[in-house]
C-alpha cells in the first residue's frame, strides 16, 4: 500500500519546520533542521536512509562541541599524549555507540518515533566502517573507546581506505567470492575532511650523505604525494572527552601533469594522479601473511611519515627543545606495520633537525612502544632490501647504520659469537636480503609487549629470545587484551545490560566503567527467579538471531536448540576444519542411533562465519582485465582457492546435506553465515550458548571474541591457548571446556609427524573414518577436498589428528552439561560475573601507566 506522508505526527513536523518555541524537544528540531538544510530534502517524504543521515548529523553536532573542547584543553595544558599507530581500525557502526556514550539514546528514540521512524530501522541503515581484518583492527577500535572513556589524551592514526575489507559472497557451490566494499558511497557523516591539514610524502629518489662530519644526508628527487587528514570523533562513555582518530588519504601533489597533457599524452598526464590515489585505495585483506608487495610498503611509509610530521608539528607548537620529545609524546606501534616510523623519526632528527646520532637514537628509543600480535613465522614482516633501497633509499641507509651500531654492541657483550650476530642482525642474509621488521621494532622501542600471558612468554622465549638476553628482561612485558563493554555488552545486549543495572542497583554509567563490579552478580546464581530472567534473555537473543537469519537469508532456525558458534577469520591455525570434521562425526553418530537413543540427544545448531584471505584479491582488483591468457601453470595454482577456501566449501556442502536429512535434522543443523562483520557479531555473540576457540596451542596470541562471548554469558569450548587460559583462571576451570595438547607438546608432536608418522587409521580411527566418508563423496565434490584432507593425513602441521579425540570428548561434555539447565545457567552467570578483567579499560590503563606515562585529563 501507499505510505501516508508525513510519517509520524504532522503537528510535530510542522512545529519543527517553523522552529516555533514549543514543547518539541531540541533533538527533534535539530533532526528536522538537518533534513531541510544539510540534506536538502523534503521532510514529508524522508526514507530510512535519509532519517539515518539526519540523525547522524544531529548527533555529530553534539560530538563536535565536546571534540572541540577536548582538543582545546589538550592544546592549552599540553599534557604528554599517546598516539596509537594502526593500519587497521575495525570500527563497525557509529550511531548507536555515539548515542549510548552520550547518554542520548532514549531521547533520540522518542524523538524519531514522533516523526514516524523506529530507531532500530534507522540504526540498521548504517554501513560498517570495516577498515580492518579481524582481532588486531577491532582491538584498536576498543582501545580508542576506552582511551576516551578513561579521559586519556590518546589519538589514533590510520589510513582512510576507500575500500574496507571485501564483502564476502558464498556461491551455491560454497565458493567464497569477493566483492569490493565501497563503504563511502553514501557519504560518511562521521568524518571531518581537514583539507587544511596536509603533508608531502616522498618516495624513490636518491639519498646522498653529506660526509661533512655529521650523519646527515640529503634525500631528493622521486615522487611526492600529498597526505590529507580526515578526522573521526571518538566519544568517551559518559564524559565530555571526545578524542580523535586521524585517517590519511593520499592525493597527487599536482592533480595533473600539464606538460604531458600539452604534449598530447593524456594517459601519461593522469598517471601520477592514479598512482598517488592508489596508496589508500584498499585495505590489504590478508592477515597473518607478509606479502612483500610494493604498494603495501608504500601504505606503511605514507601513513607513518604523515603521522610523524603531524605529531612533530604539534610538539613544536609547545615550544620545547626537541630532546624533550619523549616527555610529551609516546607512540604505540600496533604490530610491526608502522615500524618505518623508527627510521623516519631518525631521518627527521638527523637530516632536518641536525641532531647527533646518539641524541636522535636516545629520543627514538624513548618514544616508541611495540606490541607484537603473533608468533606465526609467515606473519613476521620482512621487507626485501632492494625494494627498500628503491622506494626509501635514505631509510635503508639509516637501517644499515642502526644495524652496524647495534651489532657492535652485541659483539661487545658476547665477543666472538658469530652465530648470535647472524641471528640478531636486522638484515637476514639470502637472495634477496631482507629487513626483519620485528627486530627493528624491538631495538627501536622503549618497551615490547605481547597480548596475553602465554603469548608474551612465547615472544620472550622464541622470536625475541636473543633480544631478551641482550637487552634484559625488564624491557619485555605483557598487556592482556581487552574489549569495550560498551559495544560488547551494553550496545549488543541491551536486555542483559538492563538486568545487570537493576541487580547491581547502580546505573550502568558506573559499572560499565568499573567492570569488576559484575562480581556482585555471583550471589544471584542461587536466585531462581534471577536465573529464569537470565535464561529468558539468552532465549530472546537467540530468537533475535533467528529472525535476522530468516529475514536476510530466508532460513528457519530451531531456537530450541543449543547454539554453538565459531566466528573468526578463516585460518588453518584456528582450525575451523577441526570443527566441521567434528560436526560430521556427530552426524555419522546420529545416523547410527536408534530412535530411543536419539531421544536423549539435545538438539544443536552450529554456526560458522568468517572470511578467508583471498591471495589474489589485490591482483584481481587492480589488474584483472590485463591477465595474460592462457595463464601459465604456476599462476593457475596461485589462483586456485586452497585450504581455508576448501573448508568453507566443505562447511556449506555438509550443511546442504545434513540440514535436509530427515533422520537428523531436528537434532543437528549447520549454517555458514556469509559476510561476517562487526555488526553481525553484535547479533551472534549474545545468542551463543557455547563458542569455539580451538587453535593449536601456542598459535592464537590472545583472541578477543572469546572475551565477548563470555561477557555475554556464553560458555567457552577451547584449547589451552591465548587468553582462553586467563579466562579460565578468572571464571574457574569448571566453567570452561578445555581440550587438546598443551603448548610445550606441540614441537615434539610436529617432529613426530615429520620423522615418525603413524598412519591416521592407527592413530585416530574416528578421524580417519570421517575423512574417508568425505573422500567417498558423502558431501559431493570428493576430489575438491582431497588436498585439504591430505594436509591432515600427512604432515598435519596444526595437529588435528592429535587433538581430535579429546575434542570429541569435550563436545560430549558440553552436551552433558547442557542437559542440566539449572547448572548451565549458573555457569553462564558466573562467567559473565568474572569477566571484569577483560575490559579494555583495564588494558588501556596498563598501557597509560606502565608504558606511556600519561595521565587522565578532565574536560570541564
Ligand atoms: O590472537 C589475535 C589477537 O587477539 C591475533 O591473531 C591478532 O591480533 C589480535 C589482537 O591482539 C593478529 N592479527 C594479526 N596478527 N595477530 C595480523 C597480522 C598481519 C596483518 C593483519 C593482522
Amino acid at each position: 500500500g501507499k505510505e501516508k506522508w508525513p510519517r509520524g505526527e504532522e503537528k510535530v513536523w510542522k512545529e519543527c519546520m517553523r522552529d516555533v518555541d514549543t514543547e518539541v524537544s531540541s533533538i527533534t528540531k535539530s533532526f528536522v533542521n538537518h533534513v531541510q538544510t544539510s540534506l536538502a530534502r523534503q521532510p514529508y517524504n524522508l526514507d530510512n536512509l535519509g532519517a539515518y543521515q539526519a540523525a547522524a548529523l544531529s548527533v555529530r553536532d553534539n560530538l563536535l562541541v565536546n571534540w572541540n573542547e577536548t582538543a582545546l584543553q589538550y592544546t592549552r595544558k599540553a599534557p604528554k599524549r599517546a598516539y596509537y599507530l594502526s593500519l587497521e581500525f575495525l570500527m563497525g557502526r557509529t550511531l548507536d555507540n555515539a548515542l549510548l556514550n552520550l547518554g542520548l539514546k532514549d531521547q533520540y528514540s522518542q524523538g524519531v518515533k514522533k516523526l514516524g521512524f523506529s530507531m532500530e530501522d534507522i540504526l540498521d541503515q548504517e554501513r560498517d566502517a570495516a577498515l580492518g581484518n579481524g582481532g588486531l583492527g577491532r582491538l584498536a577500535a576498543c582501545y580508542l573507546d576506552s582511551s576516551a572513556s578513561q579521559e586519556l589524551p590518546v589519538w589514533g592514526y590510520g589510513l582512510r581506505y576507500k575500500y574496507g575489507i571485501f564483502q564476502q559472497l558464498i556461491s551455491p557451490a560454497g565458493e567464497q567470492l569477493e566483492a569490493p566494499d565501497p563503504w563511502l558511497d553514501n557519504q560518511n557523516p562521521w568524518e571531518l575532511p581537514r583539507l587544511d591539514v596536509a603533508y608531502e610524502v616522498r618516495f624513490y629518489g636518491h639519498a646522498d650523505r653529506l660526509n661533512d662530519g655529521t650523519p646527515r644526508a640529503v634525500w631528493a628527487g622521486g615522487q611526492e604525494v600529498l597526505a590529507v587528514a580526515y578526522d573521526v570523533m571518538i566519544p568517551g562513555c559518559y564524559t565530555k572527552t571526545t578524542n580523535n582518530l586521524r585517517l590519511w588519504e593520499s592525493k597527487p601533489k599536482r592533480g595533473f601533469d600539464l606538460n604531458s597533457f600539452n604534449a598530447g599524452n593524456y594517459e601519461g598526464a593522469v598517471e601520477s594522479s592514479n598512482s598517488a590515489a592508489a596508496i589508500t585505495s584498499v585495505l590489504y585483506p590478508n592477515d597473518h601473511t607478509s606479502f612483500g608487495k610494493e604498494l603495501r610498503l608504500k601504505q606503511q611509509y605514507f601513513w607513518t611519515a604523515a603521522s610523524l610530521a603531524d605529531i612533530l608539528r604539534r610538539f613544536k607548537n609547545i615550544g620545547k627543545p626537541i630532546t624533550e620529545f619523549p616527555d610529551y609524546v609516546a607512540i604505540q606501534l600496533n604490530d610491526t606495520h608502522p615500524t618505518l616510523a623508527i627510521p623516519e623519526l631518525m631521518r627527521i632528527l638527523i637530516d632536518e633537525e641536525d641532531q647527533p646520532w646518539a641524541t636522535a637514537w636516545q629520543i627514538v628509543t624513548n618514544t616508541f612502544f611495540y606490541t607484537n600480535h603473533t608468533v606465526l613465522p609467515e606473519a613476521l614482516e620482512k621487507w626485501p632490501v632492494p625494494l627498500l633501497e628503491h622506494l626509501l633509499p635514505r631509510h635503508l641507509q639509516i637501517i644499515y647504520d642502526i644495524n652496524l651500531l647495534f651489532l657492535q654492541s652485541v659483539e661487545k657483550k658476547f665477543p666472538g659469537d658469530r652465530d648470535r650476530l647472524a641471528r640478531m642482525s636486522l638484515i637476514e642474509e639470502g637472495f634477496p636480503k631482507q629487513v626483519r621488521m620485528a627486530y627493528l621494532a624491538c631495538i627501536g622501542s622503549r618497551k615490547v609487549n605481547g597480548v596475553a600471558e602465554l603469548h608474551s612468554d612465547l615472544v620472550k622465549t622464541t622470536i625475541l629470545k636473543d633480544f631478551v638476553e641482550f637487552e634484559g628482561i625488564s624491557k619485555f612485558g605483557n598487556v592482556t587484551n581487552g574489549i569495550t563493554p560498551r559495544r560488547w555488552l551494553d550496545q549488543c545486549n541491551p536486555e542483559l545490560s538492563a538486568l545487570i543495572s537493576t541487580t547491581l542497583k547502580v546505573d550502568k554509567a558506573v559499572w560499565l566503567k568499573e567492570l569488576t563490579r559484575l562480581e556482585e552478580l555471583l550471589p544471584k546464581t542461587e536466585d531462581e527467579a534471577f536465573r529464569k530472567e537470565w535464561a529468558a534473555i539468552k532465549q530472546r537473543n537467540k530468537e533475535r538471531l533467528a529472525h535476522h537469519v530468516q529475514t536476510t537469508l530466508g532460513l528457519t532456525i530451531n531456537t530450541k536448540a543449543m547454539f554453538d558458534v565459531q566466528i573468526k577469520r578463516l585460518h588453518e591455525y584456528k582450525r575451523q576444519t577441526l570443527n566441521i570434521l567434528g560436526v560430521i562425526h556427530r552426524y555419522l553418530t546420529l545416523k547410527n542411533m536408534t530412535a530411543e537413543e536419539k531421544k536423549k540427544v539435545n538438539p544443536r545448531v552450529v554456526f560458522f562465519a568468517g572470511k578467508a584471505a583471498p591471495a589474489y584479491y589485490i591482483a584481481k582488483l587492480v589488474s584483472a582485465p590485463s591477465l595474460p591468457l592462457p595463464l601459465p601453470l604456476y599462476f593457475i595454482a596461485w589462483l586456485t582457492p586452497f585450504g581455508t577456501h576448501q573448508t568453507i566449501r566443505l562447511i556449506v556442502n555438509v550443511a546442504r546435506i545434513i540440514n535436509e536429512d530427515p533422520d537428523t535434522k531436528d537434532l543437528l543443523s549447520l549454517y555458514f553465515l556469509p559476510d561476517y562483520s562487526v555488526s553481525l557479531a553484535e547479533v551472534l555473540i549474545p545468542a551463543s550458548d557455547i563458542s569455539q576457540h580451538i587453535s593449536t596451542a601456542g598459535t592464537e596470541a590472545s583472541g578477543t571474541s572469546n572475551m565477548k562471548f563470555c561477557l555475554n554469558g556464553g560458555l567457552l569450548l577451547g584449547t589451552v591457548d591465548g587468553a582462553n587460559i586467563e579466562i579460565a583462571e578468572e571464571v574457574g576451570e569448571s566453567n570452561v571446556f578445555f581440550f587438546g595438547h598443551l603448548t610445550p607438546a606441540v614441537e615434539d608432536l610436529r617432529y613426530q609427524h615429520t620423522y615418525h608418522p603413524i598412519p591416521i587409521e592407527e592413530k585416530c580411527p574416528a578421524l580417519a573414518n570421517v575423512l574417508n566418508q568425505v573422500s567417498a563423496g558423502l558431501f559431493g565434490d570428493a576430489d575438491v577436498y582431497e588436498p585439504l584432507l591430505n594436509t591432515i593425513r600427512q604432515g598435519d602441521h596444526y595437529l588435528l589428528s592429535d587433538d581430535f579425540d579429546s575434542y570429541i570428548a569435550a563436545l560430549a561434555m558440553v552436551d552433558e552439561a547442557y542437559l542440566d539447565q539449572t547448572e548451565w545457567v549458573k555457569k553462564s552467570i558466573r562467567t559473565t560475573a568474572k569477566m571484569g578483567k577483560f575490559s579494555s579499560d583495564r588494558a588501556i590503563n596498563e598501557y597509560a601507566e606502565s608504558y606511556w606515562n600519561i595521565e587522565a585529563q578532565r574536560i570541564a
